[in-house]
């Protein structure tokens, strides 16, 4: 008898998805009328080799009763990364073809620091580690080694959706990379690859444009 394996590839994340999305059509709504529209955004996750889309990410800002603004973020990968701990960061630019056009780390202060692997963990950008537990049982890498994704769930009050200093819709946008390898978060400063190395994945982030009622 063949059954689906728990835990088959993007089941998890299919789940953690459709969560996310009811969040985001019911989240604000009936509680606290005075709460201001939540910002939605969305990114299309493709692989850096060759650009086919393997996962995608919903962003969401919301506000604390602190009036503070915070960021939901779920990224659900579907294919294509080995096992492990990937580093994710939001980059500077809006781009992904190829994954360099994305630029440094988002880090828009005034002291600002886009290098790679430098001012690391502090820039604006960063977040947790995307852990690719859900391989898949027939797809393998050029290297040979089995392929599959995973899902991050993570909130951040570094960015915003809206306008304002830390907002990732400036001039020339922002968008996410899913790393190679795993952001140690440099406890030694400054070090070639500390910050995750070279680049799997790339998704530009898109603000959702709502049509009036
Ligand atoms: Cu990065």
């Amino acid at each position: 008898m063949t059954t689906l394996p728990l835990g088959s590839p993007g089941s998890a994340g299919r789940a953690a998805v459709a969560a996310l999305s009811l969040a985001l059509c019911y989240g604000a709504h009936g509680d606290d009328d005075a709460q201001p529209d939540e910002i939605t955004a969305t990114a299309v996750i493709r692989s850096c080799d060759s650009q086919r889309r393997i996962g995608r990410a919903l962003l969401r800002e919301r506000r604390s009763t602190e009036a503070m603004k915070i960021v939901d973020i779920v990224i659900d990968v579907r294919r294509g990364l080995t096992a492990g701990k990937h580093g994710v960061h939001i980059h500077e630019t809006g781009a992904c073809e190829p994954c360099s056009a994305a630029g440094g780390h988002f880090d828009p202060g005034p002291y600002g620091h886009s290098n790679p692997d430098g001012n690391h963990p502090f820039h604006a950008g960063e977040l947790v580690n995307l852990n690719v537990d859900k391989l898949s049982a027939y797809e393998y890498n050029s290297d040979g080694q089995r392929v599959g994704g995973g899902t991050l769930w993570t909130l951040t009050t570094r960015i915003t959706l809206s306008d304002g200093p830390l907002s990732l819709f400036d001039a020339d946008g922002s968008a996410f990379i899913i790393h190679a390898n795993t952001d140690t978060y440099c406890p030694d400063g400054e070090a070639a690859g500390c910050a995750g190395g070279g680049r799997d994945a790339c998704g530009v982030i898109v603000k959702d444009v709502l049509d009036d009622a």
